[in-house]
């Protein structure tokens, strides 16, 4: 396995003491308020995880009025003392990391390499990131203080890092946050709510409240939020967007994508290729950025598409706890399903559907690397997301065909192009509706650096300078006359 035995010990062992798990509010664990509840399952083999509460109504004013008391005490200590609690969060994220890790592959399929080496690394780097942050933001931002409570919503392709990338700034900025992880993945989250507690993290700084989508709209309707941040569809950011109009609640949106990834002839053809492995079928495919439309220059597409199949050929898919799988499970059966229908879908277009041969479990949601070659750039496989482990190919002869297939998209929220010649690459670039573009890389992310999208990929940007604006007003916020917590 992955990780030393231990750890996947020490999680089954975390699993099994608890019956069921609660909300975290007011820095305590507590039943949810009507006792209803739901299975958490383990995608690769459908085992139920645990049993997590179903938020209400009550659940999340609770946790609303819990963050709102914990303000004025956590935004009135000077940026150090706040740095010193990222610190400790910090570091005791990095103390368990394969604690972390295999509780995010258990609950969300994700091969371990992936929760090892790059999701829990990223979210240790975001809280020492953001500890440095609170001690400068009063310097960098005046006259600028935080927003209040933050509403914050997070998906399940990137649980514990989509925590991370919201709790961080909020909590480095000076907010008090109240955050529902998705109903597929909410278990890396109540671990770190556990964190928050060893940590000595004033109460109510943090609160976790689980759910489905209803209790996601009760946060963004709540009166007493200050600030929504959402990650996930489209379809329910827009329905976030009605329902907080004319709130007066700031609002950020990171949403779907369909990102263009643009191969020049001259490329280095092998290194594109396993930047193609990375971009759709790292994490299967369910990364908001990842590069779902392949564009390759007509010269080399044959050529290319061959050596691409030779290397998805070799792609393992399988027991995600297995340090050599590849491929792990899709999230959950109904997103499984959603890839399936809109695979099936394609097909009919009469392309070309090639597939992996590679074995497939015989339990839990796994689903092939695929490719779709002869795709017409206005059909449904080249618009819509799918978010799973399918890439369309499509064919252009120059740059500024190129351009035009690439930015014909509802969508604007990353690219990545491929060019020896970096004067094409970077002409190419500046001429993307993208929110990041990555030239000869791809799906490299940092802290320090800002990311959301354009158009229907949602606004505001989260990581580094850019992403604490999302989390500052423009006034500074009221000295607390009596701290709650000295
Ligand atoms: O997303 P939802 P789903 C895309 C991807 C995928 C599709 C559907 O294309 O196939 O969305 O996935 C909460 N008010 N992405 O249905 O529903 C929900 O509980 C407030 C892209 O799982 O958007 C969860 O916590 N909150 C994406 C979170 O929203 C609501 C990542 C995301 O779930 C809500 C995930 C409501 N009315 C899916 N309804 C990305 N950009 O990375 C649901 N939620």
């Amino acid at each position: 396995y992955g990780v030393a035995p231990e750890a996947n010990a020490e999680v089954l062992r975390w699993l099994d003491a608890r019956e069921s798990f609660g909300h975290f509010i007011g820095g305590a664990f507590v039943p949810g308020a009507d006792g209803e509840s739901f299975a958490v399952e383990n995608p690769a083999t459908g085992e139920v995880l645990a049993h997590c509460a179903q938020g209400t109504e009550a659940d999340v004013d609770a946790a609303v009025q819990a963050a709102r008391r914990a303000f004025p005490a956590w935004s009135g200590l000077p940026g150090h003392a706040r740095a010193r609690y990222l610190y400790a969060l910090a570091r005791l994220l990095q103390k368990r990391e394969r604690f972390f890790s295999v509780l995010e592959t258990m609950d969300n399929g994700k091969p371990i390499r992936e929760s090892r080496d790059i999701d829990i690394p990223l979210v240790v780097r975001h809280f020492y990131h953001h500890a440095g942050w609170a001690e400068l933001v009063e310097s960098e931002f005046p006259g600028k203080g935080p927003v209040g409570v933050c509403g914050q919503i997070v998906p399940w392709n990137f649980p514990l890092l989509m925590l991370a990338w919201k709790v961080a700034p909020a909590l480095a900025a000076g907010n008090t946050v109240v955050l529902k992880p998705a109903e597929f993945t909410p278990l890396t989250a109540l671990a770190f709510a556990g964190l928050c507690q060893e940590a000595g993290l004033p109460d109510g700084v943090v609160n976790i409240v689980t759910g489905d989508g209803e209790t996601g709209a009760l946060i963004v309707r709540h009166p007493d939020v200050d600030k929504i941040a959402f990650t996930g569809s489209t379809e329910v950011g827009r329905m976030i967007r009605e329902a907080s109009a004319g709130s007066g609640k700031k609002l950020s949106l990171e949403l779907g994508g369909k990102s263009p990834f643009i191969v020049f002839d001259d490329a280095d053809l092998d290194s594109a290729v396993e930047g193609v492995v990375d971009a759709i079928w790292f994490n299967q495919g369910q990364v908001c950025c990842a590069g779902s439309r392949l564009l390759v220059q007509e010269s080399v597409a044959a050529r290319f598409v061959e050596k691409l199949k030779a290397r998805a050929e070799k792609l393992r898919v399988g027991d995600p706890l297995d340090k050599s799988t590849d491929i792990g499970a899709i999230v959950a059966d109904v997103q499984l399903q959603r890839i399936n229908a809109l695979v099936d879908e394609g097909r009919g277009d009469g392309v070309d559907c090639w597939q992996s041969s590679a074995p497939l479990p015989n339990n839990g949601s796994y689903f092939p690397p695929t490719l779709f070659t002869g795709v017409s750039p206005a059909s449904k496989l080249a618009q819509e997301e799918i978010f799973g482990p399918v890439l369309v190919v499509m064919t252009f002869r120059t740059p500024d065909e190129a351009t035009m297939l690439a930015n014909n998209s509802r969508y604007g929220l990353a690219a990545s192009v491929w060019s020896e010649n970096i004067n094409v690459a970077m002409d190419l670039a500046a001429g993307l509706k993208a929110g990041v573009v990555w030239v000869n890389c791809t799906n490299m992310f940092d802290a320090a650096a800002g990311f959301g999208g354009y158009r229907e990929s949602g606004f505001g940007r989260e990581g580094g300078r850019e992403g604490l604006h999302e989390y500052l007003a423009g006034k500074p916020a009221k000295p607390a006359r009596k701290p709650l917590f000295p």
